[in-house]
């Protein structure tokens, strides 16, 4: 017998989350659209392996099954996001039918299994014949994600009762128009810049336009927030934390919630790369201003900062870790997670929260007797990930929902098929789907709304973090 050490809210959301390109497959199917990720994952020294999402999990055929694994591990919530270029192939114009039956088929059959569909307008897979003309830095993209929105609002309804308008919109900006990692693969920084605040733009948009549909539902954004660190206690280290704080995080929450850019970012940007944002047009803070319902927080690691590496001020990641980490450098500090929870609560009020990704990959090696991966490292990241998660309500943050990062092994971007964020195993050769130990954990902690004490050989490894 196990006994429950944590109780969650009675109303407490329990869920999974997946995004189109990395799971759907299908790209030429039903008339969908070229978007950036299929230009760039098609384009050669991208991507790892040159690995493309072409096929990913085939979830666009697989999907029955998915949402029955879902039922099974008896979750309340999945969250997934709509392709842009499966709905508008050109991005804008005629709606596509078939791409729009798709996710009417996704939705009905989470009614039918009790399972309440999250859906993020933009995970990233803009329409490439919106990149054509500039994409994220040209002014017009957001006015074309506003229409879709719209469209799918209307379309959708009161079927999806909780909207996100983007996700990770920091990601799609600096991964994506400054380090380059990422699609469109622009290595500019007054570009990432410029699209950022297009990115907010949107969201500001789109959020205004679900408040004049008078639909019932919610709607927010989910950033990703990456608490940072000085790495020695000095002066130096602290400010130079503070300005990787500005870049990372107060860049995107400070206009949401304060309706202005942080000014020592904007200065900074202004002083070391002559940047001057004369695209903010007046009105524009307060259109990205829009109250929201939620807030979307996709927590992984923290940055450890230091003065003395300022070169990698801007990479913003893998800064040296201090203690455990997963894949990639990312460094494993649940207590990171559960500060900055606390500190979104005291510095930008009460806007309810929703997980909407905390997850890690590690190298799944070990398998159990009856086949399944016996991925402990996994299962104590969630674990002690989900006990900052009941510190932070015990000390009144209000977070309203959690969801696993991922619900299946994925395309994972650049570093392609390698990492594997999902809790249910994929094996890519035959599709079959296998959950690992951690679904099996999580299925009983939300069936117990609770925090069951952990299996010795899990709990040593916890107490490493
Ligand atoms: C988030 N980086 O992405 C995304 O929302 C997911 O699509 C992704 O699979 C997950 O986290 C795990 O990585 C990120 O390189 C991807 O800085 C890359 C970076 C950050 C976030």
């Amino acid at each position: 017998m196990t006994t429950v050490e944590q109780h969650f809210p009675a109303d407490f959301i329990w869920g999974t989350a997946t995004s189109s390109y990395q799971i759907e497959g299908a790209v030429h199917e039903d008339g969908r659209g070229e978007s950036i990720w299929d230009r760039f994952s098609h384009t050669p020294g991208k991507t790892k392996f040159g690995q493309t999402g072409d096929i990913a999990c085939d979830h666009y055929h697989r999907y029955p099954e998915d949402l029955d694994l879902m039922r099974e591990l008896g979750l309340g919530s999945y969250r997934f996001s709509l392709a842009w270029p499966r709905l508008f192939p050109e991005g804008k114009g005629k709606i596509n039918q078939a791409g729009l039956d798709f996710y009417k088929r996704i939705i009905e059959g989470l009614h039918q299994r009790h399972l309440t569909p999250m859906a993020t307008l933009y995970h990233w897979d803009l329409p490439q014949a919106l990149q054509d003309k500039g994409g994220w830095m040209n002014r017009d993209t957001a006015l074309r994600f506003a229409e879709y929105a719209e469209a799918m609002y209307r379309q959708l309804g009161e079927s999806v009762p909780f909207w996100i308008t983007h996700n990770e919109p920091w990601v799609a900006a600096f991964v994506g128009h400054f380090q380059g990692r990422h699609a469109p693969g622009i290595k500019d920084l007054p570009s990432a810049v410029k699209a950022s605040h297009h990115l907010l733009y949107s969201h500001g948009l789109a959020t205004q336009l679900f408040r004049e549909s008078k639909l019932a539902g919610q709607i927010g954004i989910t950033l990703n927030l990456t608490p940072a660190y000085p790495t020695h206690d000095t002066p130096d280290d602290q400010a130079a934390a503070w300005r990787n704080d500005g870049y990372g995080n107060r860049w995107f929450l400070d206009p949401i919630f304060r309706g202005s850019y942080p000014a020592d970012t904007v200065e900074w940007f202004q002083q070391h790369h002559q940047i001057e944002m004369d695209y903010v047009q007046t009105g524009d803070l307060a259109v990205i201003q829009q109250p929201i319902d939620f807030l979307g927080i996709n927590y992984y690691f923290p940055n450890r900062i230091s003065a003395a590496d300022e070169s990698k001020f801007l990479a913003c990641i893998n800064s040296p870790a201090i203690g455990e980490t997963s894949f990639r450098g990312w460094e494993v500090v649940p207590a990171a997670f559960a500060d900055l929870l606390k500190r979104v609560q005291r510095d930008y009020g009460n806007t309810p929260i929703y997980i909407t990704e905390n997850g890690s990959a590690f190298a799944d090696l070990k398998r159990a007797a009856d086949g399944s991966v016996n991925d402990g490292d996994r299962m104590s990241y969630l674990h002690t990930h989900l006990e900052a998660v009941a510190d932070a309500i015990a000390a009144g943050v209000p977070v309203k929902g959690y969801y696993a990062w991922s619900m299946l092994d994925n395309y994972e971007w650049a570093e392609g098929y390698d990492e594997r964020f999902g809790i249910i195993e994929v094996d890519f050769a035959t599709q079959k789907r296998t959950p690992k130990r951690t679904a099996r954990w999580y299925q009983q902690i939300v069936a117990n709304n609770g925090l069951p004490s952990l299996p010795a050989d899990v709990q040593a490894l916890a107490e490493r973090y």
